[in-house]
């Protein structure tokens, strides 16, 4: 598939990179790069032999600098309205994909960025990575699910505080509060987030599938239907040729060859 504003390629077997790519624009996320990204998690879902996706931005300064502020200075409510729609279904399609996703945090992640990074599994950054939503400082509010996100991650004190003050977030504060898992060297980060893949794509396919939906689907649910949840998707990974495999190569004390069924 052809993409304008973004590349999807694969760098490992199994391991697919999603990069935000307008970097004279800071990769702005505007309307068609909205639809871009929903295209390309379609195009991920389809593959039964992706294991994980890393999702970053072009060059060395931004993740994703925001919302394409010159797209929606014009907009009237209609046109905020199926803005935001459109960025909640790309990023809710993130949140879905039943693979691992991580964010590779490169520079600026404010705003839409630092949303569409929310909507990422977990966040890697580099040490120069900065977050924050300013969207107050454009007299709106965050449009992409940084008020329901970003309390659920860091708690609500300290998400309402970077929500109502737009305050920027270095690297050391964003490890700090647990909005980002780890911070590694600018130059360090893609080969990073390629080995975190790595190890994931080397486990039982299956059950790192049913464990991303199960903690995804659990956070909405009551604990007592969350845990039934989950019996159930360990019963069905007791009916996989990899639960027979993954446990007889503990015994034999080998490796397991894993074949996703
Ligand atoms: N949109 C469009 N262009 C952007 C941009 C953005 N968010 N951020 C940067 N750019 C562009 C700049 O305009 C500039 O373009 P040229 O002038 O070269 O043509 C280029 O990228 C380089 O930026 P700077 O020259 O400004 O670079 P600096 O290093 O000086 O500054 C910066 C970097 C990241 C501090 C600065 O660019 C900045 O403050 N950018 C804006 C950050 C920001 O406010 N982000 C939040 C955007 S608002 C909603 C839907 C969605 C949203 C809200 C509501 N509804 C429908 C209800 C989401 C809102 C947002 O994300």
């Amino acid at each position: 598939m052809d993409y304008s504003n973004i590349v999807l390629d694969q760098p490992e077997a199994g391991v697919y990179c999603l990069t935000v790519n307008r970097p004279k624009a800071l990769n702005a996320l505007n309307a068609d790069t909205l639809d871009e990204i929903a295209a390309a998690i379609a195009q991920v879902r389809c593959d039964q032999a992706a294991r994980a996706l890393l999702v970053t931005g072009a060059g060395e300064k931004a993740f994703v600098a925001g919302a394409d502020i010159a797209q929606m200075q014009s907009f009237g409510p209609a046109d905020a309205q199926a803005f935001s729609e459109r960025g909640h279904r790309a990023l809710r399609a993130l949140e879905m994909l039943p693979l691992p996703v991580i964010a590779l945090v490169n520079g600026y992640a404010l705003g839409g960025g630092c949303e569409l990074a929310l909507a990422c599994d977990w966040i890697i950054a580099s040490e120069r990575a900065m977050f924050g939503q300013p969207e107050v400082n454009l007299g709106v509010v965050a449009g992409f699910g940084g008020t329901q996100r970003l309390p659920r991650l860091i708690g609500r004190a300290r998400a309402l505080e970077l929500l109502v003050t737009g305050r920027i977030v270095k690297a050391d504060e964003a490890l700090r509060i647990g909005l980002v898992n780890q911070l590694v060297a600018p130059e360090r980060l893609r080969e990073t987030g390629l080995e975190v893949a790595r190890t994931i794509a080397s486990k039982g396919p299956v059950a790192v599938r049913l464990t991303k939906q199960m903690v995804q689907r659990g956070q909405d649910m009551d604990l007592a239907n969350a845990c039934q949840q989950e019996a159930y998707a360990f019963a069905l990974t007791c009916a996989t040729e990899d639960q027979k495999e993954g446990m007889r190569a503990f015994l034999d004390k080998r490796p397991a060859k894993f074949l996703g069924r």
